[in-house]
């Protein structure tokens, strides 16, 4: 549909965008600021897992609005067969592009392969796929996982001080943030014989699963030095249980974790955490910019990657003031 709209409309559009500004966020499913002439975009979400999740859709919603992007917005509630039918049904009604955020890596080759039959170009967020064939998908716009768990060991190898153990919560099984942050943390800190990965499991990046996961670790295991979260929702979860067994949070047992959302950065400000490795999840923008291109038929690079920092006690203190989300 865009490639109908002329230049001079393009810019009557612009203009109308900037005095639109951000938008205010609101949760309904279609854009009514989207002329009918514009881009109409299925968007396939995880679920509501984390506060990275919240400020991820609140992002997209609004970066929809702003570019006057018809969205039609679904919660796959952490279930790839809910996401696997919204992206049935946008390919039904049509829409100029699909973008989604894949639950798990494997298992989308089918539905992809529908998608492209219909001609309708889809656009990965935030997670990646594991596919051979990479005709399915236009491009990939979102973190490099490995290096945030490369980030995350090399503070540790750092910062260790001698011999520690370490327990890991993994996120949800399958996903790439879970399979990467795990691979990247193990990678930086192998050649390291004093930091021990004692015991993993997932707590499935919910606040919920990382405090039940915790509480098990600290019944089962002897000696507990470091708690590596792969998200801050799980950290917060295991600082609950900590204080519950009587330990101080980020002094007894030091936590690092990985998105840096509010309610992390504000527990690494108060000492609760030790060390955040920033994953941004304000992809709305980027996302709309490369829809419309990719729907305008122009090239895109297969991979953006996002960019993003580490804080620590210090540096969260200086940032939170002026932090987003
Ligand atoms: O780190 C976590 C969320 O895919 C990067 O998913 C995302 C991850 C994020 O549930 O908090």
């Amino acid at each position: 549909m865009l490639k109908k709209i002329t230049a001079a409309a393009g810019v009557v559009l612009l203009s109308v965008l900037t005095a639109c500004g951000s938008g205010d966020g609101g949760a309904s499913s279609t854009n009514s600021g989207g002329s009918k002439d514009g881009i109409t975009m299925g968007f396939a979400q995880v679920g509501a897992e984390s506060g990275w999740r919240t400020a991820n859709t609140k992002s997209i919603q609004d970066e929809a609005k702003a570019a006057g992007i018809d969205l039609k917005f679904s919660d796959g509630q952490q279930k790839q067969e809910n996401q696997i039918k919204a992206i049935r049904s946008f390919i039904q009604q049509k829409v100029d592009v699909i973008a989604f955020s894949p639950v798990v890596e494997t298992g989308w080759d089918a539905v992809l392969e529908e998608a492209k039959a219909a001609n309708i170009p889809v656009i990965l967020t935030d997670r990646a796929i594991d596919s051979d064939d990479e005709s399915l998908y236009a491009t990939f716009l979102g973190s490099d996982f490995v290096e945030e768990g490369r980030k995350a060991g090399k503070w540790l190898a750092e910062n260790a001080g001698g011999p520690v153990n370490v327990v890991e919560l993994q996120g949800t099984t399958g996903s790439a943030p879970a399979n990467d942050r795990k691979k990247g943390f193990a990678e930086t800190i192998a050649s390291k014989p004093d930091i021990k990965v004692v015991a993993s499991q997932t707590g499935d990046f919910t606040r919920s699963g990382g405090k039940q996961v915790m509480e098990a670790f600290l019944k089962s295991v002897p000696k507990i030095d470091v708690v590596y979260a792969h998200n801050d929702d799980m950290g917060l979860g295991a600082i609950e249980a900590i204080k519950a067994a009587g330990k101080v949070p980020g002094k007894d047992i030091r936590i690092i974790t990985v998105d840096a959302v509010k309610d992390g950065m504000t527990a690494l400000a108060a000492g609760e955490i030790n060390y955040i490795v920033e994953c941004s999840p304000l992809l709305g923008k980027q996302l709309m910019e490369l829809a419309k291109k990719v729907v305008a038929g122009e090239q895109v690079p297969k991979r953006v990657v996002t960019e993003e920092t580490t804080f620590t006690q210090e540096q969260a203190k200086a940032a939170l003031p002026t932090r987003q989300y």
